[in-house]
């Protein structure tokens, strides 16, 4: 395995939907013991704390809820993504999704600036591709994804470096789409793969198929990891969450797959909220899915074993 140079850094961004919380996420990771687990696993790990946004105009309540911080938030978050793209593996604890409008389009700036193309692994409930016009919500955590791919309406945003072709992007495990998203992914590209085809295929196929690609064009690949992703069951810390999502063994394999792979170059772990955290349950899983990410393994063989 080749050891990693990882970047822990947080982002407490709250301001992507109403209900607070993911602020204390990234303290919630270190706590769950998140940089010991990755030198257990042999690679170097660095913590840069926490990001802080800068100043912003404080929340007039319009249509777009917290709209100038989440801009703050995007703005710092751009700059150290793509500083720490540039010097290893960022993994950036959060914070609620809309943390991935920064982190993406750094790291999207960090691969032209490498002249790789870059992909994108979004594992969530929600396909987060609302823009500021199309939301009913206000909450700009249902962004990030098109603004990512350059889709206009982010008046006041910083203007994008690079965008992420919706070709190189692959969304897996949806199941709460509202229409105008629905009805904007299906003029795209993009992969999806709901729930439904989950059970038709596995968790396994869609993501190979995709893996396949990103290596065919030895590209950069960013993993969005949404703890709504998770089956609520299992990763109760979280404001939306949906019924119905990823088990326990599916999201313990598709890491397994990514890692694998060697392909992925950055990490986001997003939306958990540990005010409503089960004694930490749901921050030790998704370390626990970090570390298969970041290769731990049950056994260190081959798992068809050859007795001849
Ligand atoms: C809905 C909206 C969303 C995450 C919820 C939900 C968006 N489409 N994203 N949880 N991570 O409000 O726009
Ligand atoms: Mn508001
Ligand atoms: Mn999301
Ligand atoms: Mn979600």
């Amino acid at each position: 395995m080749t050891a990693k140079h990882c970047i822990l850094i947080g982002a407490p961004l709250d301001s992507g939907k109403r209900r607070k919380g993911c602020l204390m996420g990234p303290d919630a990771y270190r706590t769950a013991g998140i940089a010991r687990m990755i030198e257990e696993l042999g690679h170097g790990v660095e913590d840069r704390g926490n990001v802080d946004p800068g100043a912003f105009a404080e929340d007039p309540d319009d249509r777009l809820h917290a709209l100038d911080e989440t801009v703050a938030w995007t703005r710092a978050l751009t700059d150290a993504a793509r500083r720490g793209a540039a010097e290893g593996f960022p993994i950036f604890m959060g914070g609620d999704h809309a943390l991935s409008l920064g982190t993406v389009a750094g790291v999207a700036a960090h691969a032209a600036d490498a002249g790789r193309p870059l992909f994108l692994l979004w594992l969530d409930a929600h396909p987060d591709y609302h823009t500021p016009e199309t939301t009913d919500s206000g909450n700009l955590h249902g962004t990030p994804v098109a603004y990512v791919t350059g889709r206009t309406g982010f008046a006041g945003f910083p203007p994008l470096e690079a965008a992420v072709p919706t070709g190189n992007i692959c969304m897996i495990g949806l199941r709460s789409v509202d229409p105008a998203e629905r009805e904007a992914i299906e003029a795209t590209d993009m992969a999806v793969a709901d729930m439904r085809s989950i059970d038709e295929t596995g968790i396994a196929a869609p993501l190979r198929t995709f893996l396949e690609r990103v290596a065919e064009a030895d590209g950069m690949l960013h993993v969005s990891l949404d703890v709504d992703f998770l089956d609520p069951t299992i990763a109760p810390a979280v404001v939306t969450t949906v019924p119905g999502g990823a088990t326990l063994r599916e999201a313990h394999h598709a890491m397994e797959l990514l890692h694998e792979s060697g392909l992925v170059t950055s990490l986001d772990l997003v939306e958990l909220n540990p005010f409503l955290d089960e004694r930490g349950r749901t921050a030790s899983l998704m370390v626990d899915l970090t570390a298969s990410l970041l290769g731990r393994r049950v056994f260190d063989r081959p798992t068809r074993r050859s007795y001849s």
